[in-house]
């Protein structure tokens, strides 16, 4: 490991300073910081950007900014030498023209770089330039190598034999009858090609049976296949004849007494930043820190399946273009995002990001006995989402801002089921379409909130039903309370949610009390839902351990970002929050983290073929106390 400082050098054309700490980092911004690592020596002729992404500034600067203070923009790259395998962590200052720190990794260690958009190009060069590979298709009946799909799957860490500090991919390969046929339909199972990415070649090649290919195709977006559209509906058109009550200035919109910047991230995507309500705090920053997809089958082709979404792929480099009158209905306003390339230029994504507000209903009612009142008012709620498509599957990531106080995220999945040759009386696929297998897997997803409840130091309370036995204080056996336990250490904060108890966790402000004196709070809802299935044992268990609780709480330090730590991809495992919580930190009245686990467990359906219905999961935030009575009595008639 080797770290050092660098003299100021010229990195090209410095660019106006942002306006904000936390601005999203501009095409201009991607160049210069190109240009700046470049100078310094560190851009070879093989060298490719794995991540490059704004280092966001420690939490105090960025709370003690005030407009037109100067700003210190700084960038964090994952660098990689595809030719020798070297990989570096470097942040650099496109301000100061300066690297700051350049660290060699030691990847067998410490993970290799994500894996990048042009991985999907080199795995199909290098399995079908191998001779073994291609008699193992021919030994399937398959010769027109065109229309084979090698797919770049992360090979996870298993210490097998050979592999430890290559970097590599697993290759799993779908078959196509024409360029136009959807690939995930015919599997070519029992076939797996383990590639080295950087000696370009196939490793060891697992052929363990010859299973027959799936025929019936799976083409939703062939209106020949599906049959014509239904012409029953009628048009439902959603106007805003005034315009959308939200404004937006440049990453900061506002609505409603709501105010938040909105962030994009190449590995986390939509990122929310300082949300306050009625100019009081809520969240410093929240995003999905980490998501992984690990399957059920414990056979030779498929034991090692485990996805790491963001830590691996990089969930905001998926991020698609969003249309209109599809993706949002209403009066729209689209943020683009700019992405860096493999090459590390940028790469713009036109309306990546979708802004608008949705009417859901009735906020509150109440036809009253005695007065004969009878008063309605409609709830909104302002929409921030987003949708990536990582291979076969499409997940959008929805936040809901509420007028009562809410924070929701709600996560939808669709897409298509990442697919296997269904063999009867599998324990571990439903059978999907004519001898098509729809593996088991679950989704996990980590949601960073960094909480600020009218004020950084916050603490967190586990607040949940209690049950009491009949007894001379509760003679009629009637009674029950809440009980209400401070988590006081990080020790303290690792928990997994009670749909039994209803348990939620209260983050409060110790300091700041409403007017019935009590400390304002935001409760975190879960929606409890089977943790990680892997057994305690299993290597993915170790890699992925945020996904074993439902809620940890770390005392906030700008360097802990990720629930599976900086490198999931090959990590061996250990890193994230089990590495953050060891410390064992004081975490009531301080400024903390929660990190909460939740997601689905898929069973598929033959319902979820060709093309999955969307499926939702996700989490509620939710004002307890925080406002002195309901704070949507003002809601017009
Ligand atoms: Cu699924």
């Amino acid at each position: 490991m080797t770290v050092r400082a660098s003299t100021q050098v010229d990195g090209g054309t410095p660019t106006p300073g942002p306006s904000h700490p936390l601005q999203r980092l501009g095409a201009d911004e991607i160049r210069r910081a190109r240009a700046v690592l470049a100078d310094h020596g560190l851009v070879g002729e093989h060298t490719r950007f794995a991540y490059l992404g704004l280092e966001e500034p420690p939490k105090q600067e960025v709370l003690a900014f005030t407009a037109g203070d100067p700003v210190d923009r700084r960038v964090r790259a994952i660098l990689l030498d595809t030719r020798s395998g070297a990989a570096a962590d470097v942040v650099a200052s496109l301000t100061r023209g300066a690297i700051d720190s350049s660290v060699e990794l030691d990847t067998a260690r410490e993970g290799q770089p994500p894996i990048m958009l042009e991985d999907l190009i080199a795995v199909d060069e290098i399995v079908k330039a191998d001779s073994g590979w291609r008699a193992a298709v021919a030994r399937r009946g398959i010769t027109e190598l065109d229309l084979v799909r090698p797919c770049p799957l992360s090979a996870g860490s298993f210490g097998l034999p050979g592999e430890e500090g290559r970097r590599m991919l697993r290759v799993l390969s779908f078959l196509q009858h024409h360029p136009k046929d959807h690939p995930w339909a015919h599997p070519i199972d029992g076939l797996v090609a383990y590639v080295d990415l950087i000696e370009r070649r196939v490793l060891h090649l697992i052929d363990h049976e010859v299973l027959p290919v799936p025929e019936e195709e799976g083409n939703f977006d062939d209106p020949a296949a599906v049959g014509p559209p239904r012409t029953s509906l009628r048009p439902i058109q959603i106007t805003q004849p005034e315009g959308p009550s939200f404004t937006v200035d440049g990453d900061e919109v506002t609505w409603e007494g709501w105010r938040l910047r909105i962030g994009f991230d190449a590995r986390e995507g939509l990122t929310l930043h300082q949300l306050s309500l009625q100019d009081r705090p809520v969240l410093y920053r929240a995003s999905v820190a980490e998501m992984m997809v690990p399957y059920a089958d414990p056979g030779p082709a498929r034991f090692w399946q485990n996805y790491f979404d963001a830590g691996e792929y990089l969930l905001g480099q998926q991020v698609v273009s969003l249309m209109l009158g599809c993706d949002c209905l209403g009066e729209i306003r689209y943020l683009d995002a700019v992405l860096p390339g493999g090459d590390g230029e940028p790469r713009e994504v036109p309306n990546a990001i979708c802004l608008h507000e949705e009417d859901v209903g009735v906020a509150w009612k109440h036809t009253d006995l005695f007065t004969g009142s009878s008063e309605t008012r409609r709830m909104r709620r302002l929409v921030v989402s987003t949708f990536v498509a990582i291979g076969n599957y499409d997940y959008g990531f929805f936040w809901y801002l509420y007028l009562d106080g809410r924070v929701e995220l709600e996560i939808k999945a669709t897409g298509v089921l990442f697919t296997s040759a269904y063999v009867e009386g599998s324990r571990w696929a439903t059978q999907v379409a004519p001898g098509l297998g729809g593996p088991y897997h679950q989704h996990m997803f980590s949601a960073r909130l960094d909480m600020t409840v009218d004020g950084v130091d916050n603490a967190v309370d586990e607040v949940e039903l209690e049950r009491l036995p009949a007894g001379p204080d509760n003679p009629h056996g009637n009674a029950f309370t809440r009980r209400v336990t401070r988590l006081a250490r990080e020790s303290d904060g690792v928990r997994t949610a009670d749909a039994s108890v209803g348990r939620s966790w209260q983050v409060v402000n110790p300091a700041q009390t409403n007017r019935l004196g009590q400390p304002v709070a935001y409760a975190l809802d879960p929606q409890p839902a089977p943790l990680l299935a892997a057994a305690t044992d299993a290597a993915v268990t170790s890699r992925a351990a945020f996904a074993t609780r439902h809620l940890w709480v770390t005392r906030y330090d700008p360097a802990q970002r990720y629930a599976a730590g900086d490198l999931p991809n090959q990590h061996p495992g250990g890193a994230g929050l089990p590495t953050y919580v060891a410390a064992d930190r004081d975490i009531d009245g301080a400024d903390i983290v929660l990190w909460h686990t939740f997601g689905m467990t898929h069973f598929p359906r033959p319902e979820d073929w060709p093309v999955m219905p969307v499926v939702s999961c996700g989490f509620t935030l939710r004002p307890v106390g925080f406002f002195d009575r309901s704070p949507v009595l003002d809601l017009p008639r």
